[in-house]
């Protein structure tokens, strides 16, 4: 069997975590290949629920192998405490099931201190984010001074590394935003204890991924955030330091992207979004309430209250063009129950004309005015439903429509947050 990518369609919180943890079924390895504990992906299984940043949304399922490739950007006591609360669960922690690939790149305390730093410092243009330290680490990675976890199997090196980042991060910190310069030996005291902690999990994960491949048996590359949010391809700047595209499952992992096979794309069957940036469908009005309260729209790491719209087939059809979308995961079609009308954002208007994809142009989202269908709405609780046949005749035709605006098939369709309230078309 080949792999098969799991990733967000829109700006994150699709409902990846549960559709990992629901296909992690078929497949043997877990691979998280981007992103840090910026993410918060959400489990609930038998009523029980679980919020991941960074162990893979596959952890619940005893026996099966996670792993946290090369393009995540890894904070080591985040790591920790998450897998101490699994291992308290009585979930398995042993390196034998949990791996972190030596090219992963380590997130330091001077990076929660220069994102938060420098949002602060911001007027008017902030990015909103999560202030984990996601950006800065990045720019480590790609200026060639990172720590990375392979550096945590040799004490010497870890400490001249983190020497050698000091004084450019104590020029930033203590001469740009004022605040105390960090001590090499502050730094390597509150990093050291982590690091041994860390190591014996420091393993060949693209070596694990080749074996796991050979045997037939199948891996499943967990993407984090969301299409739109992509560094390259999202709506720049307001977007995250990381490649999203399912693309990036080969690169952010070390498979190769022949193995990448089946790309599922996890869209919300309405749209949200946390942090700034443009947003053409979002609601200010009752709907909009609705979407927010009876989703239960917060931040699954921040807290923050999400931003929510009606669905934008722009922004989907994108999605479904970049990553080369096989099937589509629908999430949340219970939460617009009640809605008498839904509405469907088919195209946008822009400059006199109609466009089908998003503009290219930097910033040009947020001048787009939403062309709208309008569809009936479904006044049942769709929670129990369990197959097509079950749902209202309006939710199918909701689903309908978002295949033949997409050009995607619906491959799942999710009903409530539980691993049970799921809907496999066929
Ligand atoms: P960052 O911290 O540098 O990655 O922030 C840059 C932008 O990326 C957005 N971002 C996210 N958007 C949605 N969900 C994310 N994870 C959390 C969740 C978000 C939360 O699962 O709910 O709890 O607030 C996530 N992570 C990053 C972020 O909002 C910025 O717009
Ligand atoms: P992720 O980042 O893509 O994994 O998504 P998050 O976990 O941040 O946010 C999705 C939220 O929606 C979580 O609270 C999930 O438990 C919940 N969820 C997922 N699928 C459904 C669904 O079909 N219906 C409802 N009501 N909630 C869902
Ligand atoms: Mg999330």
């Amino acid at each position: 069997m080949a792999g098969m990518v799991v990733h967000g369609a829109q700006w994150g919180d699709e409902g990846k975590g549960k559709i990992v943890d629901l296909l992690t079924e078929r497949a043997d390895l877990i691979v998280r290949f981007h992103g840090g504990n910026n993410a918060g992906h959400t489990l609930v299984v038998d009523g029980e629920k679980t919020v991941l940043h960074l162990i893979p949304s596959g952890i619940l399922h005893a026996g099966k192998r996670c792993v946290i490739g090369a393009g995540v950007v890894l904070d080591p006591g985040v790591f920790l405490a998450e897998a101490d609360k699994l291992t308290a669960k009585g979930v398995d922690m042993s390196p034998a099931r949990l791996a972190v690939s030596y090219r992963t790149h380590v997130i330091m305390p001077y990076h929660n201190l220069l994102d938060s730093a420098r949002e602060a410092a911001k007027a008017g243009s902030k990015i909103g984010t999560t202030g984990r330290g996601i950006g800065p680490c990045y720019e480590d990675k790609a200026s060639r001074i990172g720590i990375r976890a392979g550096d945590f199997l040799d004490e010497a090196l870890l400490e001249r590394k983190v020497a050698a980042a000091l004084p450019e991060k104590n020029a930033l910190l203590a001469g740009l935003y004022g605040l105390e310069p960090l001590e090499l030996s502050k730094v390597m005291e509150a990093v050291l204890p982590l690091a041994r902690r860390v190591a014996p999990h420091v393993q060949d994960v693209p070596a694990m991924i080749q074996e796991c491949l050979a045997q037939g048996k199948g891996v499943l590359f967990e993407g984090a955030q969301g299409t739109h949010l992509d560094i390259d391809h999202g709506t720049y700047p307001f977007v995250t330091s990381s490649s999203c595209l399912a693309g990036n499952a080969a690169a952010g992992s070390g498979a190769s992207v022949r193995d990448l096979g089946e790309v599922i794309s996890v869209v919300k069957a309405y749209t949200t979004r946390v942090g700034s940036g443009p947003f053409p469908t979002e609601l200010s009005c009752a709907d909009g309430e609705h979407l927010q309260s009876v989703g239960a729209e917060f931040g699954a790491t921040t807290g923050r209250k999400r931003r929510c719209g009606w669905q934008d087939m722009p922004v989907l059809r994108e999605a479904v063009r970049l990553n080369g979308t096989t099937s589509l995961a629908v999430t949340k079609l219970d939460v617009l129950g009640g809605l008498k009308e839904l509405k469907i954002c088919v195209a946008y208007r822009f400059q006199g004309g109609e466009l089908l994809y998003p503009p290219q142009q930097e910033g040009a989202l947020a001048h787009v005015e939403p062309v709208y269908e309008t569809l009936p709405g479904w006044s049942e609780d769709v929670s129990a439903c369990r197959s097509m046949a079950e749902l209202p005749q309006a939710a199918r035709n909701y689903l309908r429509r978002m295949e033949e605006l997409s050009g995607a098939p619906v491959g799942i369709v999710s009903v409530g947050p539980g691993r049970e309230q799921t809907i496999f078309p066929g």
